[in-house]
Parts: C-alpha cells; structure tokens; sequence
C-alpha cells in the first residue's frame, strides 16, 4: 500500500507542474460521458497510468477518462480506480481542482475497498488518505509530502454545498435544503467535488449532495471514480455517506461508468437526509 501512496504522491506533483504551466485549452476529443475533455484531464490521465504501471502489485486500473479498464499486472492484487482531474472545467477560472483515488483488493466492489485517497491542487497542494484505521492530512512542502494530522467530523457541522440543478430537484428535496439554510447553514459550492467534501471534511462537517432530479435520475457523480472513495474517506472519518435511502458503499455498480446521487456528511445532515427521503418514497 506504500508503493501505491508513494505513486499516487508522485503523480500529483507531476499534475501540479502540469497545472502551473499548461497553456489552457479545450481539447476535441470526448470521454465516455460525452464531456469535452480538457488537454489537462489526458495529460493527467497518462501521468497517473504512468505512475500507477510502476507498482507491480497493482492489477488493474480503471480511468474515468477511459472506456475500459485496463490490466496492468495479471499477477497483482490491487485494482484501483480513480478520476484524474476532477473539476477540470475550473482550471481555467482558477478555482481549485482535484484526483481522485479508490483502492480494492482483487475487484471494483465496494465490499473490497481497502483505502481510498484524493488531492486538492488549491493555493496549497494537500492531499487525504484514508485506510481502515485513520484519514490522514498531508501537505506538499518543497517537493514533498508532509503528514500533518488524522482528520475526524463532528456529529454536526455548519456547511451546506447543494449540488444539481434546482429547476431539477424534487420538492422535498429542495425542502430539506431549504430548511437546512433557515436554520443557520452557510452555502459553500465551488462546484469542484473535491474542494468542496474537502472544505466540509476540514471544517469538522456539513452536508455535501447531489440528488437524483427530473434530468438526471440517477445523479451526475460517479460511483467508482467519485462517490465510492469519498464515501470511504467520509465514513472513516466518522461521518456518513448515502444515496439518499442507504449507505452508497452497499450499491454494487453495474458498469465502470454508473452514477448514483450521493450526500456526504456529518452524521446528523445524513441521517436527516435519510428521513426525509424515506418519507418521501
Ligand atoms: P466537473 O463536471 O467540473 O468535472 O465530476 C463532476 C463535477 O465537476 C464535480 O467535481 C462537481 O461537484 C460537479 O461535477 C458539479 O456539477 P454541477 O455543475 O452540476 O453542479
């Protein structure tokens, strides 16, 4: 699991330099979400596949840039997926960006997810891993990463980052919203996941969604690639993730590429979540 951590921090100093000093432009080809990719998203795909080759116990990987998975090591034990940019449509404003990783013994279920790990290339470079015991904080410091403290969640936090598109929510789910704003919650939506759970994560809690709406039911966000590490990470933590009714890391994706709504917070957030939603069906 070193060799792994150790490859995930060297590619993200390569992405940082890419960040730095990547003429910004929009790339012509799509990936398989039909998202115009940005020449960074590649650039960072081939960076992280780079690092990832050089660990032989790694089996397989799985980009969310790509179609497929890609074997690696047939005698490896490790499958690990990951989104190499998360966010990209902000590099251009400037605004923070992410990677995103999961790591799972012998396949992508979430039953055999053993650590999972995201980096936030902000105005400082940080990055969270989290492995059965403890989340852990660590900053880049002159070409390094420094272990700076184990992170927790309060039971109720102070943050509410709403995503979707609220033409598209369900009434009682932009209730619930609602009522969490009436009721003192702060709006903190950069629209980049990863700053955004990192905000709430390092600010002791809050609640993070994005519903299932009339245009897209099933949400936007991946589960391999986004929900199932973050889920991870946020349960570790001693906070909760769920779809609305259950824990996302019960769901079993069907295809590399499937969504699910998702909310990530603190426990109280959560649970009301699951009230209302279960009030709902
Ligand atoms: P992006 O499309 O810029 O890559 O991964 C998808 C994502 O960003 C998340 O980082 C972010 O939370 C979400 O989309 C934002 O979606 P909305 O624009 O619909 O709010």
């Amino acid at each position: 699991m070193n060799l792994i951590l150790e490859a995930i921090q060297k590619s993200a100093i390569r992405i940082k330099k890419a960040i730095d000093v990547k003429d910004i432009g929009y790339s012509q080809e799509q990936n398989s979400s039909g998202e115009t990719q940005l020449q960074l998203d590649i650039q960072s795909d081939l960076i992280i596949e780079e690092e990832l080759s050089r660990v032989v116990g790694i089996h397989t990987i799985a980009s969310e840039e790509k179609e497929h998975p890609m074997v690696l090591n047939e005698s490896g034990h490790y499958c690990i997926a990951f989104d190499p940019l998360d966010g990209s449509s902000l590099v251009d404003v400037n605004l923070s960006v992410g990677s995103i990783f999961g790591v799972y013994e012998g396949e992508f279920s979430p039953s055999k997810m053993v650590a999972s790990c995201y980096v936030v290339y902000g105005p400082r470079v940080e990055l969270v891993f989290a492995d059965k015991e403890n989340v852990s904080l660590y900053l880049l410091q002159n070409g390094e990463f420094e272990f700076v403290k184990y992170l927790s969640l309060n039971k109720r936090g102070g943050i509410m980052a709403p995503g979707g598109t609220q033409q598209f929510w369900a009434p009682y789910h932009k209730a619930m919203i609602d009522s969490f704003f009436t009721r003192g919650y702060r709006l903190r939506y950069s629209g980049g996941m990863v700053p955004d759970l990192h905000q709430i994560l390092l600010k002791g809690g809050g609640l993070f969604s994005y519903p299932g709406a009339s245009d897209k039911p099933e949400g936007k966000l991946r589960m391999l690639f986004e929900v199932f590490p973050f889920a991870f990470i946020f349960e570790r933590a001693g906070g909760k993730a769920v779809d609305g009714l259950k824990r996302v890391l019960e769901k079993e994706p069907r295809h590399v590429h499937d969504t699910s709504p998702c909310f990530f917070g603190s426990t109280d957030e959560v649970n009301e979540v699951v009230s209302v939603y279960t009030a709902a069906q």
